[in-house]
């Protein structure tokens, strides 16, 4: 072998290496990409518009929706998302609230019940006056209004709304077999915000029909039964 052909040998493999690594980098530049675009948009709480009665002045506003399938939403649509049909929040589970305020929360809830494994989750907890306002049809279909500290049958939960580290747990009711198509059950609620900090939030039914015990897909990914509450 002559010194030329050797120099010839490694300079093909530098380049093969410098290719390969270009490369690699590309791709794992184009999925770090693809998953910050694809990942969920966040929700800024806007001022409250309604009177919560003793309330500090701080007050904000959220409202969101839960739905059987993404692609079955009334109030928020959120059209080409990856898995249509799946169980969800919408219209993100991002949420950007402020510190040491009462955050009102509004729930368009319209999907059927789950069930809670465990029924302490039935009760709420960590909001104000510790009751909710829901209006919700009964048995036979019938319009209802009420403010509850618990739901009746733990049995009869959809989802929750729970934050842990804040101590707030709120369950939602399933939306009645008798019920009108296109009905809603409207759950309301506040709870206070303290410091600034970035908490998960979740829901505890397992909800994610055909996954493992109900615990996977849309319960395991955020935008959908899990998210961030960005206290700021
Ligand atoms: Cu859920």
């Amino acid at each position: 072998m002559v010194a030329g052909e050797s120099n010839r040998g490694t300079a093909t493999r530098v380049v093969v290496l410098v290719l390969t690594v270009g490369i690699l980098s590309a791709l794992v530049a184009l999925f770090i990409g693809d998953f910050v675009v694809r990942g969920p948009g966040s929700l800024t709480a806007s001022p409250a518009t309604v009177a919560q009665g003793n309330q500090p002045a701080q007050s904000a506003f959220i409202h969101l929706e839960t739905v059987a399938s993404v692609d079955s939403a009334i109030t928020f649509p959120r059209p080409n998302d990856p898995n249509p049909s799946w169980v969800s929040y919408l219209p993100t589970t991002i949420l950007k609230v402020p510190a040491n305020s009462v955050v009102t929360v509004q729930i368009d809830q319209e999907d059927g019940a789950s069930g809670l494994r465990n029924p302490f989750w039935a009760k709420a907890r960590g909001i104000v006056d510790g009751k909710f306002h829901m209006t919700y049809f009964d048995d036979q279909g019938n319009p209802q209004e009420g403010d509850f500290s618990a739901i009746a049958d733990p049995a009869t939960a959809a989802h929750t709304f729970a934050i842990p580290d804040l101590g707030v747990f709120v369950p939602l009711e399933a939306i009645s077999d008798a019920a009108p198509a296109g009905s809603m059950n409207v759950i309301t609620f506040s709870f206070k915000t303290g410091k600034a900090g970035v908490y998960h939030w979740q829901c505890f039914v397992p909800c994610g029909a055909g996954t493992i015990y109900g615990n996977g897909g849309p319960m395991q990914t955020l935008g959908y039964m899990a998210g961030f509450l960005v206290v700021q």
